[in-house]
């Protein structure tokens, strides 16, 4: 199981599907395939590992599968995995996690009542931190949400003469890109649009633009103008005129968008924090003050501080001279 969740880090973080490995074994336990899904629309991990043991020259009959996820029992972009499992001769199948989809979900039964012996549950909680956001987004029929800022040790996102560029180092804005080229999508208001003129694509260390670009969401009730910078490269451009956070999310989990990036700015940072809506937040922090200027957050209508939004730290690292603190909401 641990060869497969590292196999399955190897498919993409972005997409509608999960990041999930496979790997068989003969009856003498000896690993004779390997698989990874590659992304939605490709071969799932367990046909991969099948084919690969197959190219091999080797049999699958009376084999072990041990994959990261339940196999789909649905038929999708794809065929049903245990169809394919069983089709095969496949002795047992070792899982990790449960899939949690209404569709695909409950391959387990399927494969039992086949003849198949089956275990689920192993190295669950190792599993579960690949797929958290995936996982988790299906569960709740909603995107997972990152709330992303940079901003001075005092909180502020810009000078009182609005100048922005650059609080953080290069670095920490590479850093930043690597997470853009993760996500399905990007939230920006109308104000971050019209202000700051950015481009929200995700780009490489080098500068140049990543394989994948995420849509790029604009909402509010002012219109992007023609010759703003997120009309030209990257990925495809979403006007939302509702500023109901619960109503965007709603909208993209349409567009089969499992992981959304909210970066900006304050009033829709606020909006999405005040209707429970963040997930985690990724803070960028320079070594620097302000004394003034506008703060990362707007208004949270929390007047004491019982009222606090508090989250948990999950992680703290030190990025080219800044520093990233990673925190989660509460979870159900
Ligand atoms: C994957 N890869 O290796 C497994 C998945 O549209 P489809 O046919 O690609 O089906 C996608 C669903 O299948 C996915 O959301 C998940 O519930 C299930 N299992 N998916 O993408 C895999 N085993
Ligand atoms: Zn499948």
């Amino acid at each position: 199981m641990w060869r497969a969740l590292e196999l399955a880090a190897r498919g993409p973080a972005h997409g509608p599907n999960p990041q999930v490995g496979a790997v068989l074994l003969d009856p003498a336990g000896r690993r004779i395939g390997e698989g990874w899904h590659a992304g939605a629309g490709t071969p799932h991990a367990e046909p991969a590992a099948l084919a690969d043991a197959r190219s091999a020259g080797h049999d699958p009959r009376g084999a072990t599968m041990v994959v990261t996820l339940e196999p789909c029992r649905h038929t999708g972009r794809t065929g049903p995995c245990t169809h394919a499992l069983i089709a095969a001769g496949v002795a047992r199948v070792v899982y990790a996690l449960d899939d949690p989809s209404p569709t695909a979900g409950g391959g387990a039964g399927v494969l039992r009542s086949a003849g198949l012996e089956v275990v689920g549950g192993l190295l669950a909680e190792q599993a579960d931190t690949i797929v958290h956001p995936w996982l988790t987004a299906v569960r709740r029929g909603r995107p997972w949400v990152t709330l992303k800022h940079a901003t001075t040790l005092d909180g502020r996102v810009a000078a009182a003469d609005g100048s922005s560029r650059w609080i953080t180092s290069p670095a920490a804005r590479r850093h930043a890109h690597r997470l853009r080229a993760q996500v399905d999508a990007i939230v920006v208001g109308t104000g971050t649009a019209l202000r700051d003129d950015p481009a929200l694509t995700a780009r490489d260390e080098n500068g140049g633009l990543s394989a994948h670009q995420p849509l790029r969401v604009v909402v509010g009730r002012r219109t992007v103008p023609a010759g703003a910078r997120l009309r030209g490269l990257g990925g495809p451009l979403v006007e939302v005129r509702d500023h109901d956070p619960s109503a965007v999310l709603t909208s993209l989990a349409e567009h089969e968008v499992r992981h959304v990036l909210v970066e900006g700015g304050p009033t829709v940072a606020a909006a999405f924090l005040r209707a429970g809506l963040v997930d985690e937040v990724h803070a960028y922090l320079a070594a620097a003050y302000l004394g003034a200027g506008p703060a990362a957050v707007g208004d949270l209508a929390i007047t004491s501080i019982d009222g606090a939004l508090r989250l948990t730290v999950t992680e703290a690292t030190i990025v080219g001279g800044d520093v990233l603190v990673v925190a989660r909401n509460q979870e159900e």
